[in-house]
């Protein structure tokens, strides 16, 4: 027996969250078959309900397909701010109870609670406290797994999908996993699967037969990592990933900002640094925020959120100007002036790259 007490991970995630969305917002949608995206003819699913999976209607399949599959399908276009919204209202709910957030994708994420703010023992009771705000706050639902590690964790929260909760206990895991079908376990893809069945495994306990070195030279580095996880060993750390929210520079001067031209001037210049700044990393943001600071100290920030993404130094410029019409600083003066972008095109790309930085096998 290992004396380090195990860890106390959590996995939720959001049950057929685009479309759950969407019926939650548009009564008519409620117990219908529905897809978010893909109408137009070369368009694939983003998501599918869960009355559209009983006709075989997946994500990632092309529209034309599923139409074909259930002629009654409902197409709706996305919605990417409502999807966002509620993303940030289950994180809200998920740092009630630690800063350990991990997540995976907007409506997903890895919690260790093992310690927690609320000196909670039970990892099974914060995650149903977790479930059952998200459902008071969004009126959607969410599933959770619970166990000693990510991998099982993520399992878990699959099994009793949805609006369920799975607990594996550290004396459960063994048998849990050997009776596991291959295609269940986190990380082993369409292409991992097909090879492992060619090999005879189709459990944990298939699994299990195969040496460290014999998964090695099948699978490389996925191999050795599947080898320890069928064993219930997974010791990745959740990572509390900061996915950048915004981006911005400022200035403090040296004497106080008093007519308009001097506050443009510096304005033109911040915002040309933060284009370079902002290009250099491929971000692109359609909120424009302005900050600014009075001879008083008196902090003031105002923002525009425009209807496509930008880093345009002129049009930024543009906007700020606009939103400066709006201020008085003649009196008082600008102590510091910054202005910066959100609403970042490169927070919904980091969501999904995360979902595929999986170590897989192929
Ligand atoms: N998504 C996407 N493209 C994919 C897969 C998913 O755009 N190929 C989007 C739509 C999903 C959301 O991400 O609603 C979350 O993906 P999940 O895999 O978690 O699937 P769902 O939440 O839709 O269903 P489930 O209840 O099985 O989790
Ligand atoms: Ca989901
Ligand atoms: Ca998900």
């Amino acid at each position: 027996m290992s004396t380090v007490p195990h860890r106390k991970i959590i996995h939720v995630d959001m049950d057929a969250f685009f479309t759950s969305v969407e019926q939650r917002d548009n009564p008519a949608l409620k117990g219908k078959p529905i897809a978010v995206g893909g109408s137009s003819k070369r368009g694939v699913i983003a998501a599918a309900s869960y009355e559209a999976r009983k006709y075989g209607v997946r994500s990632a399949m092309p529209g034309a397909q599923a139409a074909k599959l259930c002629p009654h399908l409902i197409f709706v276009p996305h919605r990417f701010d409502a999807y966002r919204e509620v993303s940030d209202q289950i994180r809200e709910v998920f740092a009630e109870y630690t800063d350990l957030i991990e997540p995976l994708s907007l409506d997903e994420a890895f919690l260790d609670v093992t310690e927690n703010k609320l000196q909670l023992k039970s990892a099974i009771n914060i995650a149903n406290q977790i479930r059952r705000k998200i459902e008071e706050r969004t009126q959607l639902t969410a599933s959770a797994g619970v166990s000693i590690n990510k991998f099982l964790a993520k399992i878990a929260s699959d099994v009793n999908k949805p609006n369920g909760l799975t607990v594996i206990m550290p004396d459960e895991v063994e048998s849990f996993l050997e009776q596991l079908e291959i295609d269940k376990f986190f990380g082993v893809g369409k292409a991992t699967s097909a090879k492992m069945k060619a090999m005879g495994i189709f459990t944990g306990a298939d699994l299990k037969k195969y040496s460290m070195v014999e998964l090695a030279e099948r699978f490389g580095k996925f191999g050795r990592y599947i080898y320890n996880a069928v064993r219930g060993e997974d010791n990745r750390p959740v990572k509390a990933n900061r996915i950048r929210k915004s981006i911005s520079k400022e200035t403090t001067y040296d004497t106080n900002l008093i007519t308009y031209d001097s506050v443009k001037d510096a304005l033109q210049n911040l915002t040309i640094q933060l284009h370079k700044s902002a290009a250099k990393r491929n971000i692109l943001g359609r909120t424009i925020n302005l900050k600014f600071r009075f001879g008083d100290f008196q902090t003031l920030t105002r923002s525009k959120t425009i209807n496509h993404f930008t880093n345009d130094a002129d049009l930024i410029t543009k906007v700020s100007l606009e939103l400066v019409e709006e201020i008085d600083f003649s009196e008082k003066g600008v102590r510091l002036l910054g202005v910066g972008l959100s609403n970042l095109n490169t927070e919904l790309k980091a969501n999904y790259q995360l979902v595929f930085n999986f170590p897989e096998g192929n």
